[in-house]
């Protein structure tokens, strides 16, 4: 299928066991092996990283051991004809970080937590990537009062321009999440993430990675948090998804709830040449219902849904949209963008 210029990503957690809140996984583990395996076949081309999804147990490992299992499977994307995308650091899983990380109000958790994005920074540049994404997942509370929120911010500065002088070489886009894990957190939007960035000594090198399910669940439009992201040159990575409601992060196949709403995500993006910026992500996980065999289609279902609305974005009647937007009527701008979706 013509790709127009894009290439596509998706991370090892996107072939999912079906994990939800109230009961076990319902699908196998997928070795990782077979996920690497899965990209070439499904049509993508880059892989983003959590740090042990790279290296195993990383906690428990030298620099040395670390660098050089980061730099093994560097050849093995090599032959596999990928590249990283992006390595992110795990943070919301260990114990220590129960409180946050980078916000814990527990001096060693904070440590930890730097020590680990060192790692994390490490392996990045091993397997050949300059971009970090930061997902703050436990940086916020359940009780507001938990926390100091003004001193949050500052101690996310602090921890940025940690990672930033240790890393030169390196770019970091923060992915804004509202809610889930924690009940609120404390960057939720683009508009918190930009501003973070721009608190940091290199400003140059913070971005951001906009993801669609999480704008939706800030009761944002995800195509002008994209805008907004694109204004200030930021906009470094998304992740595609869709998501029904306000309710849990469901990680839904790209378009698949709202195609008008995923039409104005490609929209944006194509215009303005997204596909010179950066790499599409996409952060969508199979239906828990789903069976292991076809557990897959999520993904190419999500890759071909983009690129069908790149085809529509790109033969959109420009002038007629024009004349609409001239005459201020919008009804009929209306009727054209879904005449369009709709092929009529
Ligand atoms: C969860 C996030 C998560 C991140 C990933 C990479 O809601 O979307 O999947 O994208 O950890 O940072
Ligand atoms: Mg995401």
């Amino acid at each position: 299928m013509e790709k127009y210029g894009y290439k596509f990503s998706f991370g090892p957690w996107n072939i999912s066991e079906g994990a939800d809140p109230f009961g076990p996984t319902v699908r196998p583990p997928v070795p990782f092996e077979q996920k690497l395996a899965a990209y070439q076949r499904l049509g993508f081309d880059a892989v983003q990283f959590h740090d042990d999804d790279a290296v195993p147990n990383l906690d428990d490992k030298s620099p040395a051991q670390i660098e050089s299992e980061a730099r093994a499977l560097k050849s093995r994307l090599d032959d596999a004809g990928l590249v990283a995308e992006f390595v992110a650091p795990r943070l919301w899983e260990d114990p220590i970080t129960v409180d946050g990380a980078y916000t814990s109000n527990d001096p060693q958790a904070r440590q930890y937590a730097l020590d680990r994005t060192h790692k994390t920074l490490d392996i990045a540049q091993a397997l050949g990537t300059d971009l970090m994404v930061l997902w703050f997942a436990r940086e916020g509370t359940y009780l507001r009062e938990a926390k100091d929120a003004v001193r949050a911010v500052d101690l996310l500065v602090e921890a940025l321009d940690d990672m930033l002088a240790y890393a030169p070489g390196m770019r970091i886009a923060v992915e804004p999440k509202p809610n889930e894990p924690m009940d609120q957190s404390y960057i939720p939007t683009i508009g918190h993430a930009v501003a973070l960035g721009l608190k940091t000594r290199v400003p140059e090198r913070m971005g951001v990675l906009v993801e669609t399910a999480h704008a939706i669940l800030a009761g944002l439009d995800p195509a002008d948090e994209m805008a907004f992201g694109l204004a200030y040159d930021k906009l470094w990575s998304v992740h595609l998804n869709d998501q029904n409601g306000l309710k849990f992060d469901q990680d839904r196949a790209f378009g698949m709830v709202n195609l008008r709403r995923a039409f104005d995500q490609v929209l944006v993006l194509d215009d303005y040449r997204f596909y010179e910026r950066g790499i599409v992500g996409l952060d969508v996980k199979a239906l828990r219902t789903q069976a292991p065999d076809v557990a897959e289609k999520h993904l190419v279902n999500s890759l071909d849904v983009f690129l069908w609305l790149v085809e529509r974005v790109r033969s959109l009647d420009r002038d007629a949209m024009q004349a609409c937007i001239d005459a201020r009527d919008y009804e009929e701008l209306d009727r054209l963008i879904m005449q369009h979706l709709l092929a009529l």
